[in-house]
């Protein structure tokens, strides 16, 4: 397991990269061009610029997440050829500083999807907190208000500028299909997908968070019957999953451990997290130990022991802890107590391994 940290660049990330160095076992960060649009090229200055950074603390810039898939791809429109070749020139750049694997997700207009992002927990910290019933009646513009317009931050996923066209991005998807969201998928993974695999990369979907359909909008990448459709689209070890346990297990219908049990060898990225389910269907975000949420992040630790996992881990969202003022779900310190506490199962089971053997 190769432990890295999301961060999200010079000036926009609070926490500074002496300070991620200092998390025991951390390697490497991951990152992204936040500042430039979905579908665009990504500049070669700028992302030196990131490698330069990462070098000074000889960390690495392996993992990039996300380079954002237009929506124009996800619609299926012909505007979305040229997209797709500024998608497979970025390939080519990430892979000559390096890059071996690139997070991306296809949910149609909005990434993660919380009602609350600061919600009280019951310790005097606060989380990411999506309550249902409000998720089923606010409307798509009151929520998109409360989550990029609540914060001091740019939030991924949730740009201004790309949410603008609110209306017009609903109308347009009004007869996009399930089955057309896969069409459209597969057609963007068959001319990506040989351009990851010349340039030895892995192309590592994020799943739907929360793994159902929102406003109406088609989501796919929910379970593992669809991760499996999803790995059989285009047959090739550069098309991959990042693994979220945090995302996949808001529904207790999914069984992480299982699913890092059958898909292993197609996983090279691993997002861990709890999360805490209530019987109303609402769901809260807490600290990454087994007792505190639904998820159980022992066995999902066990099964990637078990299959010898060596892809790269993150611990993905964390609780806002000791007062800190961060990014929601990206604070420093909540992080930093998941990375220990992953490396604690890790470590353990590993000593218990060596021992047996002795
Ligand atoms: C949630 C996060 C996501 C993720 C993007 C990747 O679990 O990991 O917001 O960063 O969906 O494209
Ligand atoms: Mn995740």
């Amino acid at each position: 397991m190769r432990m890295v940290f999301r961060w999200y660049g010079e000036g926009n990330d609070r926490i500074p990269l002496s300070h991620v160095k200092q998390i025991p076992g951390v390697e490497g960060i991951v990152w992204a061009l936040h500042d430039v649009e979905a579908g665009e090229e990504w500049p070669m200055e700028k992302i030196l610029k990131v490698k330069e950074q990462a070098d000074r603390y000889r960390l690495h810039i392996e993992v990039v997440e996300s380079v954002n898939v237009h929506e124009d791809i996800k619609l299926g429109l012909p505007t979305r050829d040229r997209y797709i070749e500024n998608y497979k020139r970025t390939i080519e750049k990430l892979a000559q500083v390096g890059v071996k694997v690139i997070c991306y997700n296809f949910m149609p207009v909005f990434d993660w999807t919380r009602t609350d992002l600061y919600k009280p927990l019951e310790d005097g910290s606060t989380a990411l907190f999506y309550e249902k019933e409000k998720a089923e009646t606010m409307s798509p513009e009151d929520l998109v208000d409360k989550i990029a317009g609540n914060s001091d931050f740019t939030m991924p996923g949730w740009e201004a500028a790309r949410l603008k066209h609110l209306s017009d991005l609903f109308q347009a998807y009004k007869n996009v299909s399930e089955e057309d969201l896969w069409n459209h998928l597969q057609y963007f993974l068959e001319e990506i997908i040989p351009v990851a695999e010349e340039n030895d990369i892995k192309m590592a979907i994020h799943p739907d968070d929360p793994p159902w359909s929102i406003f109406g909008l088609p989501r796919i990448i929910t379970n593992k019957e669809n991760i499996r459709r999803l790995l059989n689209l285009v047959d090739s070890p550069s098309n991959t999953v990042t693994l979220c346990s945090g995302s996949l297990g808001a529904n207790p219908n999914n069984n992480i451990a299982e699913m890092v049990n059958e898909f292993a060898d197609r996983i090279p990225f691993a997002h861990i997290r709890n999360v805490k389910i209530y019987e109303n269907g609402d769901f809260i975000e807490t600290s990454h130990r087994t007792a505190d949420g639904s998820v159980d992040i022992y066995r999902i630790v066990k099964a990637y022991h078990d299959n010898g996992f060596t892809g790269y881990a993150r611990p993905d969202h964390g609780r806002h802890i000791f007062d800190e003022e961060c990014r929601p779900g990206y604070g420093l310190y909540d992080r930093a107590l998941g990375i220990m506490y992953l490396w604690g199962i890790w470590d353990a089971l590993e000593r218990a391994k060596q021992e047996e053997e002795k």
